[in-house]
């Protein structure tokens, strides 16, 4: 259970307050937009409100729900499960201004900050939690091949985003993971564009980011296109085709994640692009679009079974254009699976 995988992780607290809604929609199933989650070694206890009442008794397993009347914060620390507890952890993320919240409602109990402790849970996913990632998937990119002919000269590349998301949507997306990038010309040189009306051109490189939700889990894949003949985006397309790849063949259990963003970066500046390769190699995708673990230069963690994450060098030229392939990797017991390829 994952509770109990959690609370092996705190022992060093009493309790844990809990307010980042994914990890709690992880550990105990609530999809509302306001909560807060108690889990001490013995009990477990979601405080929310009447608007969830009724969805709580569909969703929450494991947790007991309380379901406040006035103020939330108030009532978790008026609560019988809070009054015993003496050490009390806290995220380390939460805002300052909760902060001082939490120590004014909390007088006479030691706080401590704890530090990634359900990420470090959720980044290794169970096989239930990889057969969402991968339907997520399989429905962004079906959803892609149906609309990538509209992919033209004289398209606007909010027209292209519109017709992705609705068909995302209509394969079953319950909404985006992020905003579809559709990038296109010199517009394709900034890695997080928007889409805007510019007009595709012939010679265009086209950058194509997109991803859903699905389940409550993310997707998140990019596409290049050219459009006609231009050699020069076709080098530089090859080169981030070839960094990609080296990368992804190098993924195996027990090599370090900075190694793969290494390797992809040195076949980029090796071909004389490397200050146009400006972002780490990738990111880890679950219930977020960004989670752990990070896949970058930084990244102290080595591959695991059960990561799943992306693979996503890119050049960015400026005025002239960029390249970006970004695919999702699943890592197994014996080997890996790019989950974005259909
Ligand atoms: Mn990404």
């Amino acid at each position: 259970m994952r509770i109990n995988k959690l609370r092996k992780e705190i022992k060093e607290v009493d309790g844990f307050i809990i307010t980042n809604l994914p990890d709690i929609y992880y550990l105990v199933g609530f999809t509302g937009s306001s909560g807060i989650l108690i889990i001490t070694q013995k009990d477990a206890v979601l405080f929310t409100d009447f608007r969830y009442k009724e969805q709580c008794k569909r969703e929450i397993k494991g947790a007991d729900v309380v379901i406040i009347r006035k103020s939330l914060l108030e009532e978790v620390f008026n609560h019988s499960v809070i009054k015993p507890l003496k050490k009390i952890g806290f995220e380390w993320s939460i805002k300052y201004s909760s902060y001082f919240v939490f120590k004014k409602g909390l007088t006479g109990k030691k706080l401590l900050p704890l530090k990634n402790k359900v990420a470090k849970i959720r980044k290794i996913k169970e096989l239930s939690e990889i057969k969402i990632i991968k339907k997520a998937a399989k429905i962004s990119l079906s959803s892609f091949k149906e609309i990538e002919a509209i992919i033209k000269p004289g398209i606007q590349e909010r027209e292209i985003m519109i017709e992705l998301e609705y068909r995302m949507k209509k394969n079953g997306a319950q909404g985006t993971s992020f905003e579809t990038i559709v990038a296109s010309g010199p517009n394709a040189a900034l890695p997080h564009a928007k889409a805007g009306t510019r007009k595709l051109k012939d010679g265009d490189t086209v950058v194509v980011d997109f991803g859903i939700m699905y389940n409550y889990y993310a997707s998140d894949t990019t596409r290049t296109i050219i459009l006609g003949k231009n050699p020069k985006a076709l080098k530089i397309y090859k080169i981030v085709e070839e960094a990609q790849l080296a990368a992804i063949q190098a993924i195996k259990i027990g090599i370090p994640l900075k190694k793969l963003d290494r390797i992809a970066r040195n076949i980029i500046s090796d071909a004389g692009y490397g200050e146009y390769f400006g972002h780490s190699l990738g990111h880890g995708v679950g219930l977020e679009i960004h989670e752990a673990p990070g896949v970058s230069g930084k990244s102290e963690e080595i591959v695991t079974s059960g990561m799943v994450f992306t693979v996503e060098p890119g050049i960015y030229l400026p005025r002239f254009g960029g390249v970006r392939i970004e695919d999702m990797i699943v890592v197994k017991d014996k080997g890996i699976e790019i989950i974005t390829k259909i």
